[in-house]
């Protein structure tokens, strides 16, 4: 295990520096503060602290800011610890006051003095130019991120290798959603990535679908998409099992377009590729299967030019993950018009090493997707019938791109 020393922060704060290239001002990095839950007296949201401090200071403390003047170079303020804190929630490790090497909070403000101040992070007038640079920074993870997303992976495995064998008819959605997270937190993790997808039947066809008490059945697709965390560290995976243990022929046959999907975009996955393309060289074979699928006429090129995989295949094949299940987005000049056919892809740049990014096709019959589009002649509706409360397959995997490929981070988990 790569520990976190003073030697990654000073790497990634003077190379944050150095993109940004200022002369004069100061900016503040801030960590953000609790958000109290209304009316529920002294209860607040589980803190988190915003990505770019945390990415800067390793620091999940409210509050905070991490300071940087081109003079002084970076300096960090915290809100010092009070006796009352170490009663109520005993911080571990922790004493009264702050921590060697930072300042009191209270000290700022004569700090800043009469500097011309930019501040970034929480603050809603955040600079576009110095995010950007700071996006730009954090693309390539560092060995400590990445072995954080390692100990996120093992930890996710470990609750998926849980969740199977309790997959059967008469369980519900809420008591897998449970049995994985425990074996997340058991197993290396210390909070959830995200919310966890567990969704039966045509529940499947929804995105982001929260887990219900409703009970599975015998020859419903189960769709379960979760990942731990490890500090500030996502993993992001998703897998989709037949309940009852036998795929339907047209279950299988999506299965393995999706995974043959999901295969073929890995594939593409190398520094220099723009990821349209990997999303192309996805929707490509999950047009392919429709067509064999009964669904959709035509080309495969033809389907996924028109829209029609689409309606089947909306959302981008994958996004940046990291610091958090949605690492770094878009930084302002990487605005690109959309590609025809394919969905919005809100972070499509070209790859680089040491970039992470999750790569999850998935084919889905959405009734209300597919109504608006009643009538197109690619679709064959009536077979589309047939396949009301399908739900859907998706299968995510999280990968890491390397000077001549990728490196999947999430094989462990089967298929
Ligand atoms: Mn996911």
């Amino acid at each position: 295990m790569i520990e976190m020393t003073s030697a990654f922060l000073e790497r990634r704060r003077a190379a944050t520096a150095a993109t940004w290239n200022l002369d004069s001002g100061v900016v503040l990095v801030v960590a953000g503060d609790e958000i109290p839950v209304p009316g529920r007296g002294d209860r607040a949201y589980p803190f988190r602290a915003h990505s770019e401090y945390l990415y800067l200071a390793d620091r999940e403390r409210p509050g905070g800011v991490l300071a940087y003047a081109p003079a002084d170079g970076w300096v960090e303020f915290v809100v010092p610890v009070t006796a009352e804190e170490l009663l109520w929630t005993g911080l571990e490790g922790d004493h009264e006051g702050v921590p060697e090497g930072t300042r009191p909070l209270g000290e700022l403000e004569a700090w800043v003095g009469d500097r011309s101040v930019r501040r970034l992070g929480a603050a809603a007038d955040a600079d576009v130019e110095l995010r950007d640079g700071l996006i730009r920074v954090r693309r390539p993870k560092d060995d400590v991120e990445l072995a954080r997303m390692r100990i996120a992976a093992e930890a996710t495995r470990a609750g998926f290798e849980e969740l199977v064998p309790l997959i059967a008819s008469g369980r519900t959605e809420r008591e897998l959603q449970v049995a994985l997270e425990a074996a997340f937190l058991r197993n290396g993790g210390d909070f959830l990535a995200f919310e966890t997808i567990v969704a039966a039947g045509d529940h499947a066809a929804v995105m982001h679908f929260s887990p219900t008490a409703r009970k599975l059945r015998d020859g419903d697709l189960l769709l379960v998409d979760a990942g731990a965390e490890h500090r500030g560290y996502a993993s992001d995976v998703t897998r989709t099992y037949a309940v009852g243990g036998t795929f339907t022929a047209e279950q299988a046959l999506v299965h393995d377009t999706v995974r043959r999907a999901g295969e073929t975009a890995i594939a593409a996955c190398r520094p220099g590729t723009e990821w349209h393309d990997v999303h192309r060289a996805a929707a490509l074979v999950v047009a392919e299967g429709l067509v064999e699928l009964g669904v959709l006429r035509g080309s495969p090129e033809t389907l996924v030019e028109s829209g029609a995989a689409t309606l089947f295949f909306p959302h981008g094949v994958g996004h940046p993950v990291g610091l958090g299940v949605r690492d770094t987005g878009a930084a302002s000049d990487e605005a690109r018009e959309p590609v025809p056919g394919l969905p919005r892809i809100r972070v499509d740049i070209a790859l680089q090493p040491r970039q992470a990014w999750t790569v999850e096709p998935g084919i889905y019959i959405v009734p209300p997707l597919l109504a608006r589009e009643r009538g197109r002649d690619d679709v064959d509706w009536d077979r589309l019938d047939e396949l009301d409360g399908f739900g859907g397959v998706r299968l995510e995997q999280n990968v890491l791109i390397t000077d001549d490929g990728c490196e999947l981070l999430t094989a462990a988990v089967p298929l």
